[in-house]
């Protein structure tokens, strides 16, 4: 397209000859996970991939280049750099282009990047949402605004309960976004299956999941769809172990006055220590889990095209 825009040849020839390409964002490994976990989790996610019979797409603005289909030494740096490097959601966008920066793209500028690129299934861990209070803070995640003008399927094990997941259900709805549950009828909670709150739909196949979503293309419908879904039972958290470490970080937030974006990141750390580890290994099993489903998907969407 263009010098701001870099597609792999790899991705960019399997676009071509319609075979499937799995896009994965950059915020999980340089602000969701410590390292080296972020970057054996990146690397292993890009060879579950292939592993099936896709291809991976890391996204991240490298030097300045919004680059679909990173190499593995920039993966390496994004997990090693963590938190200094720049978080970028779509406002970020230009400036961190403009003066060459790196920058890890959240799920709206992961999102943003399928659009230009052509990819149409991406797997992530969870988005971010509706916070709590945000009915007076205004807290709401870009993902979702995102969600509603960018085509792509995305693929999260549902929304952690650091947001206010019946809010953020409702922003949804309210911006034509599909919630498909994943052979669920329950918004599952990221460490946990369920958080109580139904989804709009339960599709139980793969094929199903595509044919929805091009059933949505045909007709013209813009924007996103987003398929939960949750955590396997032998990977996920106590629910009240979970949710009490969860109020304790939320509570150290407060206190410390954190906001605006670094309000996600904070919280994911804070857990993470908190949990001694043993959330993070919840979410390196349902990231797996979660691509494993976007390759089925992407699979089935090429033989739907
Ligand atoms: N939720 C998670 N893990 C993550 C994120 C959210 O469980 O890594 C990241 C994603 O990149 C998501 C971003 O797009 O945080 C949302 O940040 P914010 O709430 O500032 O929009
Ligand atoms: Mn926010």
């Amino acid at each position: 397209m263009n010098k701001y825009l870099k597609i792999s040849n790899e991705v960019q020839r399997a676009l071509n000859n319609n075979r499937p390409v799995v896009a994965l964002e950059s915020t999980i490994i340089s602000h969701g996970m410590p390292y080296p976990q972020n970057v054996q989790t990146a690397l292993t996610v890009e060879k579950i991939v292939r592993d099936l019979g896709c291809v991976p797409a890391t996204v991240a603005v490298i030097d300045g280049v919004l680059t679909v289909g990173c190499l593995q030494e920039e993966i390496e740096l994004l997990g090693k750099r963590g938190t200094s490097v720049t978080k970028v959601s779509r406002r970020d966008l230009p400036v961190v282009v403009a003066k060459k920066q790196l920058g890890a793209t959240t799920v709206a500028g992961t999102m943003y990047a399928c659009n230009l690129a052509g990819v149409s299934v991406f797997a992530t861990g969870g988005i971010g949402g509706a916070h709590r209070k945000s009915e007076t803070t205004m807290d709401i995640s870009a993902d979702l605004d995102e969600l509603q003008q960018t085509d792509v399927v995305v693929v999260c094990a549902g929304a952690k309960s650091i947001l206010d997941i019946g809010l953020t259900l409702e922003c949804l709805e309210t911006r034509g976004v599909p919630v498909i549950g994943y052979k669920t009828d329950e918004m599952p909670a990221f460490y946990t299956p369920c958080s109580g709150f139904k989804v709009d739909y339960r599709l139980d196949s793969a094929k199903e999941i595509a044919e929805a979503y091009h059933a949505k293309q045909q007709l013209g419908l813009h924007g996103g769809m987003l398929v939960v879904n949750p955590i396997p039972a032998e990977f996920a958290m106590d629910k009240e172990y979970i949710d009490k470490n969860i109020e304790a970080a939320l509570l150290e937030a407060d206190k410390l006055g954190i906001g605006g974006k670094q309000v996600t990141p904070f919280l994911l750390d804070k857990i993470q220590r908190l949990t001694g580890g043993q959330s993070l290994e919840s979410n390196i099993q349902l990231v797996y889990n979660n691509v494993r489903l976007a390759c089925e998907i992407a699979n089935q969407l090429c033989k739907l095209r």
